[in-house]
């Protein structure tokens, strides 16, 4: 019986067999170069404080620090990203506890050399853990964000971070022009050429932030983070500050949240694809597939996200399960 049928839209010629089927799948791959690990850093040094909105994450003093990242970095970490928890520190109005030598982000900076040195500190640069307000900068008189202060006070803790060690710093605070004030005090002070700037260029005003406020005590006393978060809906306003921070000297560039902005993740990564992009699964997405993990296929689930992100242009991925995936990795265990 001779069929009337077209070869070319034959497809399951090219899936029946599982080395076919990863041919066909390229862009996808997930090794230990694609992740980068955040990790909180409490100032009660002696503390490992779980975090109840994020099951297996944890608040690491520094006393605890080494123990916590040595198993992950033997199973091939590359990237960490540091959030300071202040908790005996005050809050006030200029955040200045982001950069006091007290800080344990400060504090720990040199050590982490020390014990990993191939590991790649990034730390997080942002106001709100340490304002008694909790926004992402200084407000004015009328309490909204004063644009010239917050900005130069995020380039001055900037310069802290990379004094005291770090490889990377990611302002998060989604002030106007902070990247331009950030690479002209490490210019101005001549290490300009020894610390990259990841700017969260594309960060969306999300619901799904939640909770990372409560990890980080970081939720903002009053009002919201709309008036400096990009609105959800809007993609020209992501390209627009891919673009200004490209400009401004950004070294990298991010989206963030995940899934949800894959589409924009595909725009910038398009509009810009020699510039490095990460994309921040945020810590509403690790709690969600959490709880869908509960009833079992986790590692399906979270593989087939993982590798979605990458397909739509994701260079590196900030991950909250970094760990896990790693372990996966060197076990062989990420099918594909
Ligand atoms: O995992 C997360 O939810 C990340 C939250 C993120 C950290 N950079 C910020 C989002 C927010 O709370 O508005 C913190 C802002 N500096």
């Amino acid at each position: 019986m001779t069929m009337n049928f077209n070869a070319k839209n034959m497809l399951h010629s090219s899936i029946f067999h599982p080395t076919l089927r990863q041919l066909q799948q390229p862009n996808v791959e997930l090794t230990p170069n694609n992740f980068m690990f955040p990790i909180f850093i409490t100032d009660h040094d002696d503390a490992k404080q779980p975090i109840q909105s994020m099951p297996n994450v944890y608040r690491y003093g520094l006393s605890q620090l080494k123990d916590a990242l040595a198993p992950v970095v033997e199973n091939g970490l590359r990237y960490i990203l540091l959030f300071g928890v202040p908790d005996t520190l005050p809050k006030d109005n200029t955040g200045s506890n982001a950069d006091s030598k007290l800080n344990p982000v400060i504090r720990a900076l040199p050590k982490l050399r020390e014990w990993f040195p191939d590991l790649v500190l990034a730390c997080d640069v942002c106001l709100c853990p340490y304002t008694q307000h909790g926004h992402c900068g200084i407000l004015g008189e009328s309490g909204e964000l004063d644009h010239v202060k917050s900005v130069q006070r995020i380039a001055d803790i900037s310069l802290a971070y990379a004094q005291a060690g770090a490889h990377i710093v990611a302002p998060s605070d989604m002030n106007d022009n902070r990247v331009k004030a950030i690479k002209q005090v490490l210019f101005a002070n001549n290490i300009h050429n020894k610390i990259a700037v990841l700017s969260y260029s594309c960060k969306f005003a999300s619901a799904l932030y939640g909770p990372f406020r409560e990890a980080a005590k970081a939720a903002p006393k009053f009002g919201d983070r709309k008036c400096y978060q990009l609105p959800p809906g809007s993609s020209g306003l992501a390209i627009r500050a891919a673009d200004r921070d490209i400009e401004e000297g950004a070294d990298m560039l991010m989206v963030k949240p995940g899934l949800p902005y894959l589409d924009i993740l595909r725009q910038i990564k398009d509009r810009h694809p020699n510039y490095p992009l990460f994309i921040y699964q945020v810590s509403g997405e690790y709690s969600m597939l959490m709880k869908a993990g509960e009833t079992g296929g986790l590692k399906s689930i979270l593989t087939e996200i993982l590798r979605s992100m990458r397909r739509a242009g994701a260079d590196c991925i900030i991950s909250y399960f970094t760990p896990t995936v790693l372990s996966w990795i060197k076990n062989g265990e990420m099918d594909l």
